[in-house]
């Protein structure tokens, strides 16, 4: 797009805005200010470099096999790089405990030590990023059906000490990056078929729980996840939604929610205000459901629009921690990240240009023809030109001209793996 072209038509959005009582430079400060917390993991399929010949176990599946998936750390870190160059804003990276820099060591999960990330947060430092964790449950001889909530209990310490220590380097990374970092905690725990012990695997959950949060951590902010079920895990899932919202509201920790795991016609977005009134602070996994898969790639739809707005309303963004949580091996991987990020920004600029306080009037005055008529009309007002701008300011391709640039990597680096 021609530069004159962006301006003459952010400068028509302006107006067009104003007329509405909308302030466009206002939500463009507020969007600079939205970090998404980029998920490593969409750059090879979730593999990590434990073992890049195995397979991924814990009831997630990554499909597809399009060329160019990232084999080492070097690939990862520059395909990270590369995205960073197409996104607008500042943004943190997620990390999990297999994509420690493990320099060819086996090295075992209850073994992990911040000395295996020191190098990622120096990367980190270098690019300006901030840093987030994950312990990892899954795809390890130890894993099974169960981790935390086995029946064994050399199984459960095995995992505690894993958890406890992946904690310690989001410690690290909160401490030397000087931003809290977040540390999720999600366990594939469950069941494929029906199981007549519910009840104790849950308590054995908690139990293992209650260990791994004794151990403070003052730079982390910790967030536990639930899911509705996992493939291969399709009867039972020990921490369920009511499981993990229990134990943190008890804990005062944040519930992680994955917009992929609720049952179909369940919207996340309304979770926020009910768990903002009782936990410190959420944990987003942005993600989109089809069918059995929890994690297609996002695209710009209305279960992540109703989810922005909620926040943006709830006056919730600054205790919201918005990750992103999709792999898909079947397109270029750093086009998918591309378009589930932006589509994640696109949404909550839109949320960030309705206009707010006159919603509210009609609602309060009963006029729910015209609140219905305004949210409707907003999703036809001209936000792309602000996000076109946005991007323009912000020295990232605009509009459809990253496509290029992502062909242009693919030709020039990952075609070459
Ligand atoms: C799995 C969970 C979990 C993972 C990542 C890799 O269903 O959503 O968050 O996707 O941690
Ligand atoms: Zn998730």
């Amino acid at each position: 797009m021609k530069e004159a072209q962006i301006k003459q038509a952010y400068e028509a959005a302006k107006a067009r805005y104003a007329e509405i009582g909308v302030d466009t430079e206002a939500a463009l400060k507020q969007l600079a200010n939205v970090s998404l917390s980029l998920h490593c993991w969409q750059t090879d399929d979730v593999t990590g470099f434990e073992n890049p010949d195995g397979q991924l176990s814990g009831g997630i599946q990554a499909t597809g096999n399009y060329p160019g998936k990232a084999r080492n750390i070097d690939e990862v870190r520059k395909d990270i790089e590369k995205v960073k160059t197409l996104l607008p804003g500042n943004h943190r990276l997620s990390l999990h405990a297999i994509y420690g820099d493990f320099g060819g060591q086996k090295v075992d999960r209850d073994q992990i030590e911040p000395k295996h990330f020191q190098s990622w947060i120096d990367w980190a430092k270098a690019n300006n990023m901030k840093l987030d964790f994950n312990s990892t449950s899954f795809s390890h001889p130890k894993s099974g059906d169960q981790s935390l909530s086995s029946r064994d209990k050399g199984i459960r310490d095995f995992w505690i000490e894993h958890t406890i220590r992946s904690r310690k380097i989001a410690e690290e990374m909160g401490k030397q990056l000087g931003s809290k970092a977040c540390h999720n905690l999600w366990i594939h725990d469950g069941s494929k078929d029906l199981t007549v012990d519910r009840y104790l695997y849950r308590s054995l959950l908690k139990d293992s729980l209650d260990k791994i949060f004794a151990v403070k951590c003052p730079n982390v902010k910790d967030g536990v996840e639930s899911k509705v079920f996992g493939v291969g895990l399709e009867s039972y899932t020990v921490g369920s939604h009511e499981f993990y919202m229990g134990y943190a509201v008890k804990n005062n920790l944040m519930c992680t929610l994955d917009m992929g795991h609720f049952h179909p016609t369940e919207e996340t977005y309304d979770k926020i205000s009910s768990l903002l009134l009782f936990t410190p602070e959420i944990l987003l996994h942005v993600s989109r459901p089809v069918r059995w898969d929890s994690d297609h790639v996002v695209i710009l739809n209305d279960s992540v629009q109703l989810l922005a707005q909620e926040i943006v309303w709830a006056n919730a963004l600054d205790k919201t921690n918005i990750g992103l949580d999709y792999f898909d091996a079947s397109i270029n991987r750093i086009g998918a990240y591309v378009i589930g990020s932006r589509a994640t920004q696109k949404a909550f600029l839109q949320a960030l240009l309705t206009p707010i306080s006159k919603l509210r009037d009609y609602e309060a005055n009963g006029k729910f023809f015209q609140r219905l008529a305004v949210l409707e009309e907003a999703k036809s007002m001209p936000w792309n030109a602000v996000y076109d701008y946005f991007c323009y300011i912000n020295n990232v391709p605009v509009a459809e001209e990253y496509i290029a640039e992502v062909e242009k990597y693919e030709k020039e680096v990952t075609s070459k793996r």
